[in-house]
């Protein structure tokens, strides 16, 4: 039966406040990709699985996301953006499901300013990408597959 195989539940891209402002400002800092261009690329990258690809401007609406990414999904790739340094909530949601989650981000928080650098999300992921544009995405999906994978073969 297809959805208790977690390899054929999609993988759930999400993401967090102002992302939908990409490719229109800041290049030199988030690049010139848009949002659409970068779904088009997870979607090609997961093409099996199938991707789910959202953004929002609201914390509660991640929270809500990642529980259903626990339910529907097989991992998830989240840039929560902003809220990845100042949500406790988005660290709980992330505890309370079992599939693997990585964290992503356009540019490397760490060679920013100082209140980048404390993530909420970190330390609840499997795992971080950050610091390679767009290409942190893919990136992020293929270690959610390899993740997989691992998990099968044991
Ligand atoms: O590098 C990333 O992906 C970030 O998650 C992006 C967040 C930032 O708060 C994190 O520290 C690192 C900001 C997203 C805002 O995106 C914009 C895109 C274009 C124009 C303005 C904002």
């Amino acid at each position: 039966m297809a959805s208790s195989n977690p390899i054929l539940k999609p993988i759930y891209v999400l993401n967090g406040p102002n992302l939908n402002l990409l490719g229109t400002r800041e290049p030199e800092i988030y690049g010139s990709r848009t949002l659409a261009d970068i779904e088009r690329m997870c979607a090609d990258r997961a093409k099996e699985q199938g991707v789910v690809f959202r953004q929002t401007n609201r914390e509660g609406e991640l929270v809500d996301w990642l529980q259903e990414a626990g339910r529907e999904g097989c991992g998830v790739v989240l840039n929560a953006a902003a809220y990845t340094h100042t949500s406790v909530a988005l660290h709980d949601a992330i505890k309370a499901i079992s599939i693997p989650v990585v964290e992503c981000h356009l540019s490397n928080p760490h060679r920013r300013e100082p209140f980048r650098h404390r993530s909420y999300v970190s330390s609840a992921a499997l795992g971080v990408v950050a610091g390679f544009g767009a290409q942190s995405y893919a990136l992020a999906i293929d270690a959610i597959l390899n993740a997989l994978k691992s998990e099968e073969m044991q």
